[in-house]
């Protein structure tokens, strides 16, 4: 009598008989979005250095790179992260940006 080998659903097996993933069950590597700070002309250097330390947890010196990044092409990554997280991370900062009177963007957009 011949070996058995019961698949389950998403599993098939190959010549060698080994179980085998099918492709909509393989594991993907999730996508990732970038969060983007815009620049404009009004919001304090000053505070989008504490927005990318305080939100992105970039020292003093990152965030200094990326605002100068921002303020000279119109735009620069704070960070990257899954759809979720950089959701969230772009509400707070819109917030924090609304709540303290600055015109200060933050969009997000895939990699
Ligand atoms: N351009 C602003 C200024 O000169 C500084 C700034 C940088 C604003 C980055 C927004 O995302 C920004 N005060």
């Amino acid at each position: 009598m011949g070996l058995i080998r019961l698949q389950k659903k998403g599993e098939t097996a190959d010549a060698e008989g080994t179980t085998v993933l099918d492709n909509e069950s393989a594991v993907e590597t999730p996508k990732m979005f970038k969060v983007l700070l815009l620049n404009d002309d009004f919001t304090p250097m000053e505070f989008v250095i504490l927005v990318l330390r305080r939100f992105f947890g970039k020292t003093e010196d990152e965030a200094q790179a990326i605002m100068l990044e921002v303020h000279k092409k119109g735009a620069g990554t704070a960070g990257v992260f899954s759809l979720e997280i950089a959701e969230m991370k772009s509400l707070q900062v819109n917030q924090f940006a609304r709540q303290n009177r600055h015109p200060l963007k933050c969009t997000v957009e895939a990699t």
